[in-house]
C-alpha cells in the first residue's frame, strides 16, 4: 500500500515494519427494518438491498482513498451478521478445525504502543512506530505474551488477516460483505449521511460508536468508554439493526482496494480484478478527526491480505438462499 502521505493512524501493514453532487437526486430514502432494533432479532438482519449514493457527499474524505464521486449503486438483499466476529465465534472456529492463523505463523503482530509493556513483551524488531511489531501476539493473546482474551469474549475478534477471515467465512458457511454491501448496510436505510445515525458525531451529547477522544496518540480520554475494543453490542444498533459498523474494529470486505472506484459496475460491483491490498472499511478505536477520520460510512481503507493488528477484525454476511 502507498502511504507515503496517507494518514494511518488506524491501520499497519506488514511491509511498514522497515522504517521507523448530483444535478437532480433520487429519492432513495426507504423505512428502517426495524423501529427498534434489539439484540434479541438475532445474529443477523435482512439488508433490504436497493439503491444508493455510494461515497463522500461531504468531501470530507482523503482524496488518495477514492471516496468520490459519488455514485449511484444498486446491491441485492442480503443477510448481515449484527456484530463483527466475536472472539467467542473465533474460538469455536479454531477448536472445530484446528485453524492457526496467520500472525502465529509470522510469530509476531502489531499492537498499538499504549497496550505494551515494553519491559515485558518482546518486539519482533525496534520501532519508533506507534504500532509496535509484538512477538506472539496473535488472536488469543492480542497483546502478545501474557495477555488473553479470557475477559473479551464477546469483544471482535482481532490479530486476523484477511485471509483468515476468509477462511473462519468459510467455516461458517457464510462469506465477506463487498465494499458496496458494506456501505449499503452501515447506512442502514439513510441517504447521504456521514455516519450509520446520521451527521453528527454525538447527537445530543450521546456516543455512538467507539473512537478516540482526546489527543491522538498520546492522550485518550475515553469519553466513550472505551480505550480498546469494546463489547460487539456496544452502542446503539443502526436503522437495519447493525452495531457497531463505524468504529469499534476495521472490517475487512472481499474487495481488492483500488481508489479508482469502478463507476461503470452500478449493480452489485465486487470491486476491481487485482490490487495490492484488500479492502477495509468503518474505523477503530483509534481514530480520531484530527487525524483520520475513517469512522465515516464512506471511509475507504485497505491493508495486504497478510496483515493483522489489534484493532482490525472483520463481520460476515450470507446470501439469501
Ligand atoms: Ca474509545
Ligand atoms: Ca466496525
Ligand atoms: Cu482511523
Amino acid at each position: 500500500m502507498n502511504t507515503d502521505n496517507r494518514k494511518t493512524c488506524c491501520s499497519i501493514n506488514r511491509n511498514k515494519v522497515t522504517h521507523n453532487v448530483e444535478t437532480k437526486e433520487k429519492d432513495f430514502a426507504r423505512e428502517p427494518l426495524l423501529e427498534e432494533p434489539t439484540k434479541t432479532n438475532g445474529e443477523r438482519v435482512l439488508i433490504p438491498g436497493g439503491s444508493f449514493y455510494m461515497g463522500d457527499s461531504f468531501n470530507e474524505g482523503f482524496p488518495q482513498d477514492g471516496e468520490t464521486p459519488v455514485k449511484e449503486v444498486e446491491v441485492s438483499p442480503f443477510h448481515m451478521d449484527t456484530f463483527a466476529v466475536t472472539n467467542k465465534d473465533f474460538s469455536a472456529f479454531v477448536k472445530d478445525t484446528g485453524y492457526i492463523t496467520e500472525s502465529e505463523k509470522y510469530g509476531w503482530s502489531f499492537v498499538f504502543y499504549q497496550f505494551v509493556d515494553r519491559d515485558k513483551v518482546e518486539l519482533a524488531e525496534p520501532s519508533n512506530h506507534w504500532w509496535l511489531p509484538v512477538k506472539d501476539a496473535y488472536w488469543s493473546q492480542p497483546e502478545g505474551k501474557g495477555s488473553s482474551i479470557e475477559e473479551r469474549m464477546n469483544h471482535p475478534v482481532v490479530q486476523v488477516t484477511w485471509n483468515d477471515a476468509m477462511a473462519y467465512c468459510d467455516w461458517a458457511g457464510k462469506r465477506l460483505p463487498t465494499e458496496a454491501e458494506w456501505e449499503f448496510a452501515a447506512r442502514g436505510g439513510l441517504v447521504k449521511k456521514r455516519y450509520p445515525w446520521g451527521n453528527e458525531l454525538t447527537p445530543d451529547g450521546e456516543h455512538r460508536c467507539n473512537i478516540w477522544q482526546g489527543t491522538f496518540p498520546t492522550y485518550n480520554d475515553m469519553s466513550d468508554g472505551y480505550i480498546g475494543t469494546a463489547p460487539v453490542d456496544t452502542f446503539k444498533p443502526n436503522g437495519y439493526g447493525l452495531y457497531n459498523m463505524s468504529g469499534n474494529v476495521w472490517e475487512w470486505c472481499s474487495d481488492y482496494f483500488d481508489p479508482r472506484y469502478d463507476h461503470s459496475k452500478i449493480k452489485d460491483p465486487k470491486g476491481p480484478d487485482r490490487g495490492r491490498g484488500r479492502s477495509m472499511r468503518g474505523g477503530s478505536f483509534l481514530c480520531h478527526d484530527s487525524y483520520c477520520n475513517r469512522y465515516r460510512v464512506a471511509a475507504r481503507n485497505s491493508n495486504p491480505p497478510d496483515t493483522s493488528s489489534s484493532n482490525l477484525g472483520f463481520r460476515c454476511v450470507s446470501d439469501i438462499r
